[in-house]
């Protein structure tokens, strides 16, 4: 089969401003700096406070990752989100509890990463990272993600279906759901302060095994054609379109299949604000705000934030209503 690639908008010129404009915004910083008499001393200082800029990028320890666009999932409803928000608003709570913890997340460690596969399974297995981009072929697919928080993004993630994971370990017939351990060391993630001592680390996920084989659920190993950025849960990350997004645990390190539903991380926290389920739905509402609407993250202030009405399932009922209906 051929694939016509199309640019995507986040490929076409336009994009080469953000560095420019953050280039601008230096430029600005200088002159006043220059102008409040500092110019001076702090001339060297900046310049080596660039240097360690460049080594703390955002996409830090990224590299290229070829992937093959799966037609069925190659545009939704909106425009892909620019690279350089999706990469610098996150949630990850390792790493403090603002959406800004991306230069935190670089002391994230992801060499010889290990994700080890175990429970009720015929071949439980520990991957490295290389065995599982060699052994499953690399799609892109671009998905809508709605965080329970009423924001949502279109990411073009590139990984592998959650569905030829299961296929390679063979569960066994015991087995009824599946547990997501993401990545914990107190020395490394510190958490987001004194105010959630009592956390429940490490941050789990968990799924029915029938909502892990689901077309749509997705491992992400890239965005934007490179290897995930550590601050969006590099090297591997849980993708699943239909569900709010703290159902997508970051940095997996372990998977295991069981008989009865784990405890996962938020909603241990608070029951009757985070499901277990949490599917997307604009008529249920969280306790504490309507998920009727949702904005979609764009540059400057948030209220000026386009605002579109939430989509039963994220607009992925085709795939999955089936799954809820009994
Ligand atoms: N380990 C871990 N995974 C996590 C989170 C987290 O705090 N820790 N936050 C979740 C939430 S609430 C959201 S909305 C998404 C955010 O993903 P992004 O930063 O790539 O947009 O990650 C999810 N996965
Ligand atoms: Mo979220």
């Amino acid at each position: 089969m051929v694939l016509i690639r199309i640019p995507k908008s986040w490929q076409l010129p336009e994009r080469l401003a953000t560095p420019e404009s953050a280039f601008v915004n230096r430029r600005r910083f200088l002159r006043n700096a220059i102008a409040a008499g500092l110019g001076t001393t702090i001339l060297p200082v900046l310049g080596c406070q660039d240097q360690s800029n460049a080594e703390s990028s955002v996409t830090s320890g990224t590299v290229p990752l070829e992937s093959t666009l799966n037609p069925a999932f190659s545009e939704v409803d909106r425009p892909v989100t620019d690279e350089s928000l999706a990469t610098k608003y996150n949630n990850f709570y390792e790493f403090g509890g603002t959406k800004s913890i991306w230069e935190k997340a670089q002391a994230l460690p992801t060499d010889n990463w290990k994700v080890e596969v175990s429970g009720l399974v015929k071949n439980p297995r520990t991957y490295d990272i290389d065995d599982l981009q060699k052994k499953f072929p690399i799609e892109e697919r671009i998905y809508r993600f709605r965080c329970v928080e009423a924001w949502a993004m279109t990411v073009p993630w590139l990984g592998f279906p959650m569905r030829k994971l299961i296929e390679d370990v063979e569960p066994t017939s015991a087995a009824k759901f599946v547990s997501f351990t993401s990545f914990y060391d107190p020395k490394i993630t510190p958490g987001p302060g004194l105010w959630a001592a009592n956390y429940p680390w490490p941050y789990t996920e968990g799924l029915r095994l029938e909502e892990m084989a689901n077309e749509l659920a997705f491992f992400a190993l890239g965005i934007y054609d490179r290897t995930l950025p550590k601050q969006n849960g590099a090297p591997i990350r849980m993708v699943l379109p239909w569900k709010y997004g703290f159902k997508g645990g970051k940095s997996i390190v372990k998977i295991e299949f069981l008989e009865k539903q784990p405890a996962t991380f938020w909603n241990t926290l608070a029951p009757n604000e985070y499901g277990f389920e949490a599917n997307v739905n604009p008529n249920k509402p969280h306790p504490r705000w309507s998920q009727a609407r949702e904005r979609i993250v764009a540059d400057g202030p948030s209220f000026n934030w386009e605002v579109r009405p939430t989509l039963p399932y994220n607009g992925y009922g085709e795939y999955v209503a089936e799954l809820y209906s009994s």
